[in-house]
């Protein structure tokens, strides 16, 4: 929620100094001794995300007729942390891609930055990684804030009491993840394509309230039912790459397609050595080539709305050899 967040800096300093918590769990907010929290201008950022792709949740879950979140553009999640933000709505998603793999290695990967405007107003987001762009392993998140009684739209978290999950640090403040902690076979942490942010519906209603990895319920603000509502997605920042988007390892990876499964636009992300000469195909299974196309930088987008859902082949030619993945339309 992005909107109203000054207007509250104003207005409460006082309510926030004085609230008390239990006792610290994980580490504190920015600033404090034993913080994770890294700021945007670390020279531990090698780099930021390169493209993005929204797909938006309601301003408030229960309320479907007042649409969906609306606030910011997927431009806003690219490059540095700027807290220029685009705004994910209840349970919304962003998915982030990258120039290179983020790979695992010693520490601290890469840090999700939000536009939270005090220590303790945070809204909160899961945070996902993906090697192919379909399966996604989700970091165990921990969430020990009480049960008991809402985190009101405008209410306060500690951030003690919160692990593993975005948002945990105010702007400007990435909040950190270690690939080491994703145990899945799903997932090759010395790969990863995508990062997907899920925004937490911090409801405690059953049926609507998201749970942490341990099955307790996430009280984060809500309802926010404004055009800025839910997590405010500002930046990826990359700690660790590899020193190049590995096309030599799996042919099958030549390429890549993204979304997949996909509906309106499809990315297509290329090497280097892709530019010159190609040609892209897609057919249908019998092989009949639906749509051709020459691509002209290495991360492109087509618009494939027009085609029915199914199964397809993408095939790419480099003028020597050609590349195939399969793509499915939704
Ligand atoms: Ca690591
Ligand atoms: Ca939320
Ligand atoms: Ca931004």
């Amino acid at each position: 929620m992005q909107l109203f967040k000054p207007l509250i800096w104003v207005l409460f300093p006082c309510f926030l100094l004085s609230w008390s918590f239990t006792s610290a769990q994980f580490p504190p907010s920015a600033g404090q001794q034993g913080s994770t929290a890294l700021h945007a201008d670390s020279s531990i950022f090698v780099a930021w995300s390169t493209n993005a792709v929204i797909s938006r949740g309601p301003q408030q879950i229960d309320m479907p007729a007042l649409g969906d979140a609306s606030y910011g553009t997927t431009a806003a999640a690219i490059g540095k942390a700027d807290i220029n933000v685009i705004s994910l709505g209840d349970g919304g998603t962003i998915s982030c891609y990258f120039d290179k793999y983020l790979i695992n290695g010693p520490g601290p990967d890469f840090a999700v930055f939000e536009n939270g405007f005090s220590e303790q107003f945070l809204e909160l987001g899961f945070v996902e990684v993906s090697s192919d762009g379909i399966q996604f392993a989700r970091f165990p998140s921990v969430s020990l804030t009480t049960e008991a009684v809402q985190v009101g739209g405008f209410g306060i978290l500690e951030a003690t009491l919160i692990h593993n999950l975005a948002g945990k640090y105010h702007a400007f403040y990435g909040t950190p993840f270690d690939l080491s902690e994703i145990q899945s076979e799903i997932v090759n942490v010395d790969s990863i394509t995508v990062v997907r942010v899920v925004d937490v519906v911090g409801s405690l209603q059953a049926g609507l309230c998201s749970f942490d990895a341990e099955g307790r319920i996430i009280n984060d603000p809500w309802p926010t039912p404004f055009p800025s509502s839910g997590f405010d997605f500002d930046a990826i920042g990359v700690i660790h790459n590899a020193d190049f988007l590995d096309v030599s390892k799996q042919l099958i990876n030549s390429f890549q397609l993204y979304p997949n499964p996909c509906k309106g636009l499809l990315y297509i992300v290329v090497s280097a050595n892709f530019q010159k000469s190609n040609q892209l195909l897609v057919s249908d299974l019998s092989g009949k080539v639906i749509l051709k196309t020459s691509l002209t930088s290495t991360n492109e987008a087509i618009d494939v709305s027009h085609l029915n859902a199914g199964t397809y082949v993408v095939s790419l030619n480099n003028g020597n050899q050609t590349w195939f993945q399969k793509l499915m339309l939704r």
